[in-house]
């Protein structure tokens, strides 16, 4: 099973959709492995977005997402970094698949309301960023035959 890591970001906590937000993940059958919130200190946001340092939306990125607290979450699950970034949409919430997360609660590239990793490579460094070992749990699921074949 793979793991990927996911945040609702600080427009979807004050807004009120963390509850809307995890309940998608949990039915779709995804796992949760690692969950707390935390506010983001400046430096570790610039660590987490560095793939975007320098370019033009780099500064207001990581103003907003360092604004007030975020819900960090490890989810596991059968290809859960495609899987997941399926489900949140494209980065534009005006151009996300009808139903998506992005498409069915964004406006603003600015203002997307999720995250989560775009390949296992970065959900390995981003799970280190915002996660100890110790802070992730390993349990099984009664009802998971259900969910898989
Ligand atoms: P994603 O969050 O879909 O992985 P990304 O990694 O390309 O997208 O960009 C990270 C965040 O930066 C994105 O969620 C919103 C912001 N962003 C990206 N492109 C932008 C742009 N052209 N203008 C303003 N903000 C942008
Ligand atoms: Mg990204």
């Amino acid at each position: 099973m793979e793991r990927t890591y996911l945040m609702i970001k600080p427009d979807g906590v004050q807004r009120g959709l963390i509850g809307e937000i995890i309940s998608r993940i949990e039915r779709k059958g995804l796992k949760l492995v690692g969950l707390k919130m935390l506010t983001i200190p400046r430096e570790v946001a610039e660590k987490h977005y560095g793939e975007h340092a320098g370019k033009p939306f780099f500064q207001p990125l990581v103003d907003y997402i360092t604004s007030g607290p975020v819900v960090a979450m490890v989810v596991e699950g059968k290809d859960a970094v495609s899987t997941t970034r399926e489900m949140m949409g494209a980065t534009n919430p005006l151009k996300a698949a009808p139903g998506t997360i992005r498409a069915t609660y964004g406006m603003d590239v600015g203002r997307n309301i999720i995250h989560g990793s775009d390949s296992p490579a970065s959900a390995g460094r981003e799970i280190d960023i915002f996660f100890l070992p110790g802070e992730l749990v390993d349990y099984g699921r009664d009802f998971d035959r259900w969910i898989y074949e």
